[in-house]
This record gives structure tokens, C-alpha cells and sequence, in this order.
């Protein structure tokens, strides 16, 4: 069998990754990254991944980075979890390539600037008060998109739920989560509600749950705000 550990923290892109694993099935450990303590900056895990970010997925103790890489090599290496739909072809693949590098690529830095506004301004006052307003006005325009490929729905790739819905699910969480107003878009809150009812979902909800409180404890929880 093999041995799976996904460095994690609470609220991260990392529980994209974490869904796909508790989709497929297979045992893996996770290991939270203090992030407020900088601990993706040790040099320690920079021998692991020098670019100091999670997700990072070891397999059988050897690295692999980037959501798009981890969740590709996932959903290639279980098939049966159906990660993603099978493709009947290369452009088929590569497309579906393209949605998840959409979201890792141009969604994600719009999450940061609304979520993680100080980290483009360090700043406070000027962070929330340019830093974000901007990110918002852009994720609307994504939403707006994403709003309309959902109409058929209930998934992005139409009947049967993939990655890609829980790379959705992460960004929708995330900014709603400091208060990013989405009302005009009934149909990722249904994508999303739909999102919470799964085990997987739930299973992979509930193990960052468990390190919030670790980080609590320690007094190194950042709250979204
Ligand atoms: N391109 C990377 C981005 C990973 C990333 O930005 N992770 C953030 C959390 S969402 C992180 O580790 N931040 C810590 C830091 O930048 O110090 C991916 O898609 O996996």
C-alpha cells in the first residue's frame, strides 16, 4: 500500500487535496503546518518543499507539490474514486487540466486578495480597504462564469461530482467566510450546500476541525477576518 501524508493547514487550498484523499478512501496521515508560526518557512519543511507551501503530498516519502499536480496524480493513480471523469481522449484530459489550473492559477490569487488581503499589502487599513475591494470586484466576474456553468449543474462537469467541485467548494469557503456577498449566485450556493452534505466532505471538515483546535491550544489559530 502506499504511504500518503499531506502537510495541512486549517482553511488552505490543502483541503482541496485532503477532500480528494478522503473521496478515494485510502489511508493517509496529515501533518498540520503552523503557518502563524511560520513553519512553512523552517528549513525544515523547505528540504520537503522549497517553495514553503502546502499542500505538499508525500508519497512513499518522496514529495509531490501544486494542488494541480496532486490532485491529477490522485485521481490518475485511483481511478475508481473518479476524481475526475475519464477522458476519452488527450484535449479531453487537457481541458480538464485547464479547470483545475483555472482555479489554481487565476481564482486562487483572487481568493488571496479578498481572504489574505495583508499578504499583497502589509498594510492593514490599505489591505481591506483597496487590497479587497478590488478582489472582489473581480472574483464577481469569475462568478459570474462560474454561476452560469452551473445553471445545468449540479456539478461542474454536469451529473457526477469531480475534483474540480471541491477545488469550487474551497474558494466559496473561503471568501464567503470574510463576508464576500453571494447572493447574485444561487447556483454555486446550491453547488455548495450540495458540497457539505458529502461524507467526504464532512471527513475531510472534520480533521481541520481537529487542527484548529491544536492551534488554539498553542495560541497560532488565525481566525479569517
Ligand atoms: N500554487 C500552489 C499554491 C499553494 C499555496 O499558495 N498555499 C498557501 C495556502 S492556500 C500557502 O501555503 N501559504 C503559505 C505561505 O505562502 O507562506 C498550489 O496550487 O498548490
Amino acid at each position: 500500500m502506499i504511504d500518503l501524508k499531506l502537510f495541512v493547514a486549517p482553511n488552505t487550498c490543502a483541503r482541496v487535496a485532503t477532500i480528494a484523499l478522503e473521496e478515494i478512501g485510502v489511508p493517509f496521515e496529515t501533518s498540520l503546518v503552523r503557518t502563524a508560526a511560520n513553519q512553512q518557512k523552517s528549513p525544515e519543511f523547505l528540504k520537503i518543499n522549497p517553495k514553503g507551501k502546502v499542500p505538499t503530498l508525500l508519497i512513499d516519502g518522496a514529495p509531490l507539490t501544486e494542488n494541480v499536480a496532486i490532485l491529477t496524480w490522485l485521481a490518475d493513480t485511483f481511478p475508481d474514486a473518479k476524481l475526475l471523469p475519464a477522458a476519452n481522449d488527450k484535449m479531453e484530459s487537457l481541458k480538464q487540466t485547464a479547470d483545475l489550473a483555472f482555479f489554481a492559477g487565476s481564482v486562487h490569487p483572487i481568493v488571496t486578495r479578498i481572504a489574505m488581503p495583508m499578504k499583497i499589502i502589509a498594510d492593514a487599513a490599505q489591505s481591506f480597504e483597496i487590497v479587497r475591494p478590488a478582489g472582489v470586484k473581480d472574483m464577481d466576474s469569475v462568478m459570474k462564469m462560474i454561476d452560469a456553468r452551473l445553471e445545468a449543474g449540479p456539478w461542474w462537469y454536469g451529473e457526477d461530482w469531480s475534483i474540480v467541485d471541491a477545488y469550487l467548494y474551497w474558494v466559496w469557503a473561503r471568501i464567503t467566510g470574510v463576508g464576500y456577498d453571494g447572493s447574485a449566485f444561487p447556483n454555486i450556493q446550491r453547488h455548495f450546500a450540495l458540497n457539505k452534505e458529502r461524507p467526504a466532505v464532512q471527513r475531510a471538515m472534520a480533521r481541520e476541525d481537529v487542527n484548529i483546535e491544536i492551534l488554539k491550544s498553542e495560541n497560532l489559530f488565525m481566525a479569517p477576518r
